[in-house]
């Protein structure tokens, strides 16, 4: 049969009429795997052109090229076609089901001594204190020497602080500080008097049992003005205590005590009730069924400190006070095991932790419960 007696018109039109009937995508690949394939019956009369005369192909060939281009458009647009009523007949059938609860996002939480450090903050904030903060690696000079530690002192033992090989300009031994009152000294040394601030942060003493951890955390305070004296602690320390443990019946004995940085130093005691077995904060300790429990250091600024921070003892004095974060966070929150703070279990973590969306204030209460 001659290429001759081809009807390429006839052939197209039954081949589009194929493709306008295909109704599944599957059947419309066959018919393009029927007409365009490697053996399609197209392409085969593409071939046929090879055996042509120079004047058949010119007569012929623009019509099988446009019967290859008018088949091949055709099967595009059906497949596009078949796919868009796909993707519309899936849309119609999908439903959202708006009374289905939604999924729950997990989110992270405030670890309590974080909470309890902004509470602090917010507490004196409103008696007027700013937060200080200053190195967790310190010499020997600001950590010990600054707050009247005499080298003999055992707080100085390789035992009690971790020491670094690095020495600093006068020789001696870099060190993790073991409280934050070198903070202090560097704000005095800095700014001047008079001072009100409070310093939370990080502190380190080799020990380690049930009730101490290498690592744990501490705010000191610290007052310098003029005619400051012990009634200015007295409030202070009853106002914060009474704020932080939101009871008004909080009620402080203050002993006697030793620390080098203050003379005289105070050791503050909170009276508390036995309730169920439990202590819990509030009222005279010397009432029947109530005890006292020691909860902070404090005292007047020793003459000797306040001349190492760059100040004359005869004109500025001063009182301070140092308590444990963590110490307070267990009392407030009720944990009896103080190494769970620094496990980083994130079981204990859902449990004590507090939202980040409860931001201490004094307006709506420093440590609502998450
Ligand atoms: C300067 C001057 C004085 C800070 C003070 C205490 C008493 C105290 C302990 C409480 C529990 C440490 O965390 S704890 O083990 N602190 O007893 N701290 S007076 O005195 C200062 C600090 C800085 C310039």
């Amino acid at each position: 049969m001659g290429p001759q007696t081809v009807d390429y018109a006839a052939t197209g039109e039954q081949a589009l009429a194929r493709i306008a009937q295909a109704s599944e995508l599957d059947a419309l690949e066959q018919l393009r795997v029927e007409f365009l394939g490697k053996q399609g019956s197209i392409s085969g009369l593409l071939k046929t052109l090879g055996g042509m005369s120079a004047d058949e192909r010119l007569a012929i060939g623009p019509q099988i090229h446009a019967l290859r281009e008018s088949v091949s458009t055709a099967l595009a647009e059906r497949k596009q076609a078949l796919e868009d009523a796909a993707l519309a007949e899936q849309l119609s059938r999908d439903t959202l089901d708006l009374t289905l609860p939604a999924p729950e996002t997990p989110c992270g939480s405030i670890h309590p001594v974080s909470q309890v450090m902004d509470e602090l903050a917010e507490i004196f904030a409103d008696m007027g204190f700013a937060v200080a903060t200053g190195p967790e690696i310190e010499d020997d000079w600001h950590n010990f020497t600054a707050l009247n530690i005499p080298e003999s002192h055992p707080a100085r033992a390789m035992h009690d602080t971790f020491y670094f090989p690095d020495k600093d300009a006068e020789g001696r031994a870099m060190l993790l500080r073991t409280h934050t009152s070198p903070v202090q000294i560097r704000s005095m040394l800095q700014h001047g008097a008079p001072i009100r601030i409070i310093a939370p942060g990080r502190v380190y003493r080799s020990d380690s049992d049930a009730t101490h951890t290498p690592m744990f955390h501490q705010v000191e305070g610290l007052v310098i003005d003029k005619g400051i004296h012990l009634g200015h602690l007295k409030w202070t320390l009853e106002t914060f205590l009474k704020a932080f443990f939101e009871r008004e019946d909080i009620v402080l004995r203050l002993r006697p005590s030793y620390f080098p940085f203050t003379e005289p130093s105070v050791e503050v005691d909170v009276g508390f009730a036995l309730v169920n077995g439990k202590r819990v904060l509030g009222g005279s300790g010397d009432a029947a069924g109530h005890g006292w429990m020691e909860l902070l250091g404090s005292g007047m600024v020793n003459r000797k400190v306040i001349e190492a921070g760059g100040l004359n003892p005869d004109e500025w004095q001063g009182f301070a006070f140092g308590v444990g974060v963590d110490r307070l966070a267990m009392l407030k929150y009720g944990m009896d095991d103080l190494r769970a703070f620094f496990d980083g279990d994130v079981r204990w973590l859902a449990h004590y932790g507090f939202s980040p969306f409860d931001v201490p204030t004094l307006s709506a209460g420093v440590g609502t419960a998450a």
